[in-house]
């Protein structure tokens, strides 16, 4: 089969195949992952066993050949929000949820092969296979030091999948050279120097991986949260390799990178259905997104918001209730404070109690912690 053929099959799809390699094990990578996760910078979306995350065959049986598939997304828009009041949500996760268009397309190319002989099974980014790693082995793309696969033609915006066949093929692609070279865009942009370190990300830094986590976000990283409402796209926006990628036009695609953040704060069940459940935003439910609302309307200039927040104290959701007197302090410490004492007196919620006495102290002590 040559890599020709291989490729052909994908002429009528959105998707392409990127990279071809034997099915290994990465060795260097479970090492690597080993060294990572005793430095604490595992992350509770991650697969546990290393094992499964570097060797194919142990995950998915006997095995030939991987083949890396790349998935472009929608452009994303140069234009900024303009409005304090409008959030931002990634690229990634606005539209179609990209789960399921990588599934659907992958499915369509796997009956193909299929059709010519091959067998196989497809993964898309949940399965536990490290994909990036698999994908710089594979040649489908450079690591760059913002930690992203880029790739010549995509830029960094496109989504990874794999199809893992029995078969093995003579179509190992070559590893891509390098091309950041003496480039440091995207580390000088990340808001709070989770790319210290070029092509490693300090995972417990990074602000997408904040929109995501259920755990109590620290007070450092919501003084960087911006308009935030999930996901970041920051260090891929800086990018040189992703120039031609983007676009200065607003369209349904910008408005949808840029909502109204009152319209997710106040989101009842219904409207986080109609707008969310279908897209890669809402994995991690209405109260999470609530949440990053609450952290992006955290900036003086949304104080006209202020009396639309307040209510928000009294939220049935404990964990939305603690967030509101993040957002009143900062929005006007003085009526924020007197609001929040007010309340103190009754609220019950142990959690809820301490976040709001930490956020009092917080704001008291005038401290900035150190990032
Ligand atoms: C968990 C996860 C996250 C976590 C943690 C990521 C991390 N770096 O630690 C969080 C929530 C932060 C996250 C963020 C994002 N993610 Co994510 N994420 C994943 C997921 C599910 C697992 C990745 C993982 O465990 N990473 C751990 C780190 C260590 O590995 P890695 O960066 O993926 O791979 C590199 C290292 O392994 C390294 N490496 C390998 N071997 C060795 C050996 C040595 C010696 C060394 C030094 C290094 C090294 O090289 C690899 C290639 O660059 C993958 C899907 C999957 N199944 O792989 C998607 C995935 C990586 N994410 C993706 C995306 C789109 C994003 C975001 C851009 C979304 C957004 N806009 O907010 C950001 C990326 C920000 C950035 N600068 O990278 C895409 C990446 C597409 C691309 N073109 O790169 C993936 C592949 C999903 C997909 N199917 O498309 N993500
Ligand atoms: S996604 Fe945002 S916070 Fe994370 S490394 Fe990139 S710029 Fe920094
Ligand atoms: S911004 Fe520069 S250093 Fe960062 S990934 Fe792009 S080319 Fe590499």
């Amino acid at each position: 089969m040559s890599w020709k053929r291989l490729t052909e099959t994908t002429h009528d799809l959105s998707l392409e195949i990127l990279g071809a390699m034997p099915a290994k094990t990465l060795e260097e990578t479970r090492k690597f992952l080993s060294i990572r996760k005793e430095a604490g910078q595992e992350v509770e979306f991650e697969e546990a066993d290393l094992n499964r995350r570097v060797d194919p065959r142990e995950v998915y049986g006997s095995l030939g050949t991987i083949l890396v598939i790349g998935l472009p997304l929608k452009k994303p828009s140069r234009k900024n929000a303009g409005d304090p009041l409008r959030g931002s949500v990634s690229i990634f996760a606005v539209g179609e949820d990209y789960h399921t268009a990588m599934k659907r397309e992958l499915v369509v190319l796997m009956e193909r092969l299929e059709g010519i002989g091959l067998k196989g099974k497809i993964q898309v980014d949940t399965g536990p296979l490290l994909e990036r790693a698999f994908a710089k082995e594979a040649g489908a793309g450079f690591q760059g030091k913002n930690t992203t696969m880029i790739h010549p033609k995509w830029g960094s915006f496109f989504f990874l999948g794999l199809i893992l066949l029995e078969e093995e093929l003579e179509v190992k692609r070559d590893e891509m050279e390098d091309g950041c070279g003496t480039c440091t865009r995207c580390q000088s942009a990340c808001p709070t120097g989770a790319l210290n370190h070029p092509y490693q990300m300090d995972v417990k830094r990074c602000l997408s991986y904040w929109t995501q986590a259920k755990g109590i976000v620290p007070f450092w990283i919501r003084e960087r949260w911006g308009n935030r409402i999930y996901g970041c796209d920051v260090c891929q926006k800086a990018c040189p390799w992703n120039r031609e990628r983007m676009t200065d036009v607003a369209d349904r695609v910008w408005e949808d990178a840029n909502p109204d953040l009152f319209s997710i704060l106040e989101m009842d069940k219904s409207d986080f259905r109609q707008r969310f459940a279908d897209t890669a935003a809402g994995w991690r439910g209405r109260n999470i997104l609530r949440r990053n609302a609450l952290l992006a309307l955290a900036r003086p200039e949304c104080l006209m918001g202020f009396d639309r927040v307040s209510p928000v104290l009294k939220d049935p959701s404990a964990m939305v209730r603690a967030y509101a007197a993040w957002t009143l302090m900062c929005m006007d410490e003085f009526r924020g404070r007197t609001l929040i004492l007010d309340c103190l007196e009754t609220e019950k919620d142990v959690f809820v109690r301490e976040e709001w006495t930490a956020v009092l102290a917080w704001k008291s002590s005038e401290k900035m912690t150190d990032c």
